[in-house]
C-alpha cells in the first residue's frame, strides 16, 4: 500500500475509535442525567404552594442581596430561637433542633432532603446572571483584597486560620462559595503586589478597572477559570436544582460534570430548576427591589405574623424568647436585633389575644422596619467596600467602570451562563404573575388596610381620585370653550 494512503486509513481508524469513545461518553453522560432528573421531578408536592407551610427555607443564591432580606425580614419576622443553626457550614447543621422554623442559606436545594419536604416552604431571589457575575467577581476581589494588611500571603494565611478558630459567629470563609473563592483571590493580589514590588519599572496601567493585571486578576480571567467554571456559572440554576459543587447528592458531582460537558445536556437541568421555581411560595427578583420586598412582606411576611401569632403557637414562642436570648450571641448580627418588631410580635403572641385580622398592621410596621434597616446595612457595606478596595487602588469597581468591559467578555459571560440565563427569563414571568396575584388580593379588599398603612395610597384609594381629576379636567376645557365661543361672538 501507498504509504500516504496507509496513513490516511491510520488516521480514519484513529477519528472512528475517537468518535465511539465520545459518543459513548455522551450516551453515558445523558443517562445519568436522565435519570437524575427524573428522581428528581418524582418528588413533587402537590400540597398549596401559596400557603405557608411549618418550616421556611430561604435558598440564598450569592450576590443576590438576600442578606438584606435575612437581616431586614427574617430576623424581624422569627425569633432567634426558631431559626436554625446556621448550616452554611455543613458540619453545623443540625435540623433536629427543637422549634427550629427558618433556614436562610448557600446551600443548594439537596439540603431539603434534610428537611421535612412536605411541610417545607421554599423561598429564593435571582438576579440578572451578568450582574450576579460581576458581583461576584467584585466581591471575591474586595474580601480578599482585607488581607493585603499583611507583609505576605504567609501572615495572612495565619491570621485567617487563628480568626476563624476564635470567632463564634459564621465567618465568610466559612460559607460556601467564599471558602474557595475568597483564598483563591488572596493568592493571586498576594502574588501580583510581589511582582509589583520586585519590579523596578514604572507600572503601565490600563484605565479599565476590570483588567488592571498588576493589581488584581482580570475579569476576562477570571470568568475562565476552571474554579469559575465549577462555582460561579449557571450557578443560580444548579443552586436551584440542587447541583452545586456543595451538594448533598451524592451523584450531582456526576451530573454537573456531565452537564458542563455537554451543554445540550443543561436542558434537563432547567426543566427541574424551572419545576421547582413554580413550586416555590415566593421567588423575587434583585432588579425589582421596591416591589420584590413589598410582594415578600405581603406573601411570606404576613403568613410567618399569622403563623407565628396562632393561638396554639404562643406559648412556644414565650418560651423560645427567653432561650433565645439567652443563647443569642452573633457578634456581626448585633446592631439588627433590637427592633420594635420582633418585641411587637412576641408581646401580642404571649398575651395570646392575637389574630389573623391583626396582619394589617404588622405587616405595615414590618416595610417601615424593612427599610431603616436595609439603609444601614447598605451603608455598612458600602463603608467596608471602599475601605478594602483603597488597598488594590487604582482598582475601583463602579457602575460605570463595567461600562468599559469589552463586548466580548460580556459575550463569553453570556455563553458561560446560559442556563441561568433562561432560568432569570422564566422567573421574571413567574414573578410578574405573583405581583398581578398580589395585587389582585390588596385591590380585592383581603389586604387593604395592609397596603393602605405601608404605602399611602392605594389603588381602589386612587379611583375616586381619578375620577374627579378626569371630571376637573372636562369643566376647564368646557369652560375654556365657552370663552373662547363668547370671545368669538365680541369679535
Ligand atoms: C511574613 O511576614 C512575617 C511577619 O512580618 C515574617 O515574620 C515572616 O518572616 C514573613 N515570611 C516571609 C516568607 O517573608
Ligand atoms: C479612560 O477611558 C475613558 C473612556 O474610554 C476615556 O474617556 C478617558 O480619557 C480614559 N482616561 C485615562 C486616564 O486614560
Ligand atoms: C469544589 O470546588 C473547589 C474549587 O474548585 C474544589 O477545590 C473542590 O474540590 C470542589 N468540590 C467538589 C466536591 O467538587
Ligand atoms: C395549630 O392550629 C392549627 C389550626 O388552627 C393546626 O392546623 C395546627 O396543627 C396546630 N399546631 C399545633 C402545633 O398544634
Ligand atoms: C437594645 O435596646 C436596649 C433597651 O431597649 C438597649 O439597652 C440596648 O443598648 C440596645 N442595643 C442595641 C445594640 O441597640
Ligand atoms: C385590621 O383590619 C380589620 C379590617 O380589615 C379591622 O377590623 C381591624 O380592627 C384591624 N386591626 C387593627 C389592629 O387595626
Ligand atoms: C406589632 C403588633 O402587631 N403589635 C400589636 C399588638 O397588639 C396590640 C393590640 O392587642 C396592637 O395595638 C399592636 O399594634
Amino acid at each position: 500500500m501507498d504509504p500516504t494512503l496507509k496513513f490516511c486509513v491510520f488516521l480514519l481508524l484513529i477519528g472512528l475509535a475517537n468518535a465511539s469513545i465520545t459518543k459513548k461518553d455522551f450516551g453515558a453522560c445523558e443517562r445519568v442525567v436522565r435519570s437524575w432528573a427524573k428522581s428528581s421531578l418524582d418528588q413533587e408536592i402537590r400540597e398549596d404552594k401559596h400557603t405557608l407551610r411549618d418550616f421556611l427555607f430561604f435558598l440564598h443564591v450569592p450576590r443576590t442581596g438576600g442578606r438584606t432580606y435575612f437581616h431586614c425580614f427574617l430576623k424581624k419576622l422569627y425569633p432567634s430561637s426558631l431559626e436554625c443553626p446556621r448550616s452554611y457550614d455543613k458540619l453545623r447543621f443540625d435540623p433536629s433542633k427543637p422549634n427550629c422554623r427558618l433556614l436562610v442559606t448557600h446551600d443548594d436545594y439537596s439540603i431539603t432532603s434534610k428537611l421535612p419536604r412536605e411541610r417545607t416552604s421554599v423561598v429564593t431571589i435571582l438576579r440578572d446572571p451578568i450582574d450576579r457575575v460581576f458581583s461576584t467577581y467584585e466581591f471575591s476581589i474586595e474580601v480578599a483584597a482585607r488581607f493585603l494588611v499583611h507583609p505576605n500571603l504567609t501572615s495572612a494565611t495565619q491570621m485567617a486560620v487563628r480568626l476563624r478558630s476564635k470567632t463564634r459567629g459564621v465567618n465568610t470563609l466559612d460559607i460556601w462559595p467564599w471558602k474557595y473563592l475568597v483564598p483563591w483571590m488572596r493568592e493571586d493580589l498576594f502574588a501580583r503586589r510581589d511582582a509589583r514590588y520586585s519590579r523596578e519599572a514604572a507600572i503601565i496601567e490600563s484605565n479599565d478597572s476590570y483588567d488592571m493585571e498588576d493589581f488584581a486578576m482580570p475579569l476576562q480571567e477570571y470568568i475562565n477559570h476552571p474554579v469559575a467554571e465549577d462555582i460561579v456559572h449557571n450557578g443560580a440554576t444548579f443552586q436551584v436544582a440542587g447541583l452545586t459543587n456543595n451538594s448533598y447528592l451524592a451523584e450531582s458531582h456526576e451530573v454537573r460534570h456531565c452537564v458542563q460537558k455537554y451543554k445540550i445536556l443543561g436542558r434537563y437541568v432547567l426543566e427541574v430548576a424551572k419545576k421547582r421555581l413554580d413550586d416555590m411560595l415566593y421567588v423575587g427578583l434583585t432588579e425589582e427591589h421596591r416591589e420584590s420586598a413589598t410582594m415578600f412582606a405581603n406573601v411570606v411576611g404576613a403568613q410567618v405574623i399569622s403563623q407565628l401569632n396562632a393561638p396554639n403557637m404562643s406559648l412556644d414562642i414565650v418560651d423560645s424568647r427567653e432561650q433565645g436570648s439567652l443563647s443569642d450571641s452573633e457578634p456581626e448580627n448585633s446592631e439588627y436585633q433590637n427592633n420594635t418588631l420582633e418585641r411587637g410580635v412576641s408581646e401580642n403572641a404571649s398575651s395570646g389575644n392575637a389574630e389573623v385580622a391583626e396582619a394589617n398592621l404588622t405587616v405595615g410596621v414590618l416595610m417601615k422596619a424593612y427599610e431603616g434597616c436595609i439603609f444601614r446595612l447598605r451603608n455598612a457595606q458600602r463603608g467596608r467596600r471602599t475601605s478594602s478596595l483603597k488597598r488594590i487602588s487604582p482598582v475601583n469597581f463602579l457602575k460605570e467602570a463595567r461600562l468599559q468591559v469589552p463586548e466580548e467578555v460580556l459575550q463569553q459571560m453570556r455563553f458561560l451562563n446560559d442556563l441561568d440565563l433562561e432560568l432569570y427569563e422564566y422567573a421574571r414571568d413567574i414573578f410578574s404573575k405573583q405581583h398581578k396575584t398580589t395585587l389582585h388580593k390588596l385591590t380585592e379588599g383581603r389586604w387593604e388596610k395592609i397596603a393602605s398603612t405601608a404605602y399611602g395610597i392605594t389603588l381602589w384609594k386612587a379611583i375616586p381620585l381619578v375620577i374627579t381629576f378626569l371630571f376637573l379636567l372636562f369643566l376647564f376645557l368646557l369652560i375654556v370653550n365657552v370663552r373662547r365661543r363668547t370671545l368669538k361672538v365680541k369679535q
